[in-house]
């Protein structure tokens, strides 16, 4: 492979931890931890690795995660054990302690340290980021945005997004959460609702009957009060099947843009969830590896300190294609790699079910209907633009 060099004029810090990806939330669950695995090995046989400074980051403690969460929860999170027995017939629906246990949000073996561990990856790159010992982290073991104060939701029980934003506030006045996952930004969104120094945008998909988690509607942009510094603060962008690149980029650079110039964020914190690609087991965008990294490039043109969180994303060999580019974006050799993906990866099987020659930009997948009108889209701009009349730096 070609000598990937270090950028020249900033730094670019990795955030993992091997130990978080051996966890598995079952067999039939679509979140599987080895994706990090996968992403990292072909990130690594890029020789990326030489590029950035690379830490393996401890998993976070009790005090740090109690930043957020409620000790109530995190004491029952710390002593729940695996199911012994699989429910039974009688038992199918109980009600479950803190949304603990259910089939989204399963008990298994280590799930206190999974989770303290992906917080830990997140934090350790907010760290790095106030110290200006980098200017761009990331934590692609991080990003799981459902969880709540008190309450697990949507494969998420830790909000490591929430901890590393609350740490980079400690040194930065506003920072700008930025959220591609095709699931609404929900917890994200909920736990900064009420301050002007966090301002979130979460584009998705938006069918509160048939999408999860059903929130993140136009409309919903913050406290109805305008007494509430937090009013205008919550940005969202419902969107439908089949969005392409170019649409989503355009909505991307104009929203994103927009936002910018008016909040002018010190920070940006932006959630890289990978369900967004064509192909995506539960997803339902059209987006190609190049159109979700466009959002990343777009990002760093900013030249504001980035953090890179992972998220979603259920079909392993496109969320290490994804990552894997975006990391290069990060470094800035984008335009030296090459596009096949290299011999002597490990897991080159993952990707042959694709062709015999996998590259890292073509996904394969039977491209969705396009259900996004671009009248539609038209509003959705109009509208945020004219949300951002009352949001003043
Ligand atoms: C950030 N969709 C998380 C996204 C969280 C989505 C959901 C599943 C699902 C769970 C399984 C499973 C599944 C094929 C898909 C209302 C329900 C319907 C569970 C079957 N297969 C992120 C959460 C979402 C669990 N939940 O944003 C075990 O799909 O729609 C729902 C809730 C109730 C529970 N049932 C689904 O990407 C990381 N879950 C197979 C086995
Ligand atoms: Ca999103
Ligand atoms: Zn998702």
């Amino acid at each position: 492979e070609a000598n990937i060099t270090r950028p020249k004029g900033y730094t670019v810090s990795f955030h993992c931890n091997p130990d978080m990806e051996k966890h598995h939330f079952g067999m039939t669950h679509p979140m599987k931890p080895w994706r990090l695995t996968l992403s990292k090995s072909l990130i690594y046989s890029y020789g990326m690795s030489f590029a950035m400074d690379n830490y393996i980051s401890r998993a976070a403690t009790y005090e740090e995660l109690a930043d957020f969460h409620s000790t109530d929860y995190l004491d029952f999170l710390g002593t729940v054990l695996p199911e012994p027995v699989p429910r039974d017939l009688e038992n199918q629906n109980p009600d479950l302690k803190f949304n603990l246990g259910g089939s989204d949000c399963p008990l298994f073996e280590g799930l206190y340290d999974y989770c303290s561990m992906s917080a830990g990856g997140a934090l350790d790159a907010a760290r790095k980021i106030c110290s200006e010992q980098s200017d761009i982290a990331i934590a692609w073991g991080g990003g799981l945005h459902h969880a709540k104060k008190a309450e697990a939701s949507g494969f998420c029980y830790i909000n490591d997004i929430v901890i590393s934003i609350l740490q980079l506030l400690r040194f930065h006045p506003r920072v700008l959460y930025i959220d591609i996952d095709v699931h609404h930004g929900d917890g994200v969104e909920e736990a900064f609702f009420s301050t002007d120094r966090v301002m979130t945008v979460s584009f998705h998909k938006y069918d509160p009957n048939n999408f999860f988690p059903g929130t993140g509607a136009l409309d919903d942009n913050g406290p109805k009060s305008e007494h509430n510094s937090g009013a205008h603060h919550a940005v969202n962008v419902p969107l439908q099947d089949g969005i392409t690149d170019e649409q989503y980029d355009m909505l991307f650079n104009t929203i994103i843009g927009r936002i910018v110039e008016k909040f002018r964020p010190s920070a940006i914190a932006l959630q890289c969830g990978a369900d967004s690609l064509a192909g995506d087991r539960l997803g339902r965008f059209n987006l190609q590896v190049q159109g979700h990294g466009a959002c990343v490039e777009f990002c760093k043109r900013m030249n504001l300190p980035l953090i890179l969180f992972g998220g979603g994303g259920y079909t392993p060999r496109n969320v290490a294609r994804a990552w894997t580019y975006e990391t290069s974006i990060a470094i800035g050799c984008q335009d030296k790699i090459n596009p096949i993906l290299p011999q002597h990866t490990p897991w080159r099987d993952q990707f042959r079910q694709d062709t015999l020659f996998p590259t890292l930009e073509q996904i394969l997948g039977e491209p969705r209907l396009n259900k996004n009108p671009p009248k539609r889209l038209q509003d959705i701009v109009q509208h945020v633009t004219e949300q951002l009349r009352f949001v003043q730096a």
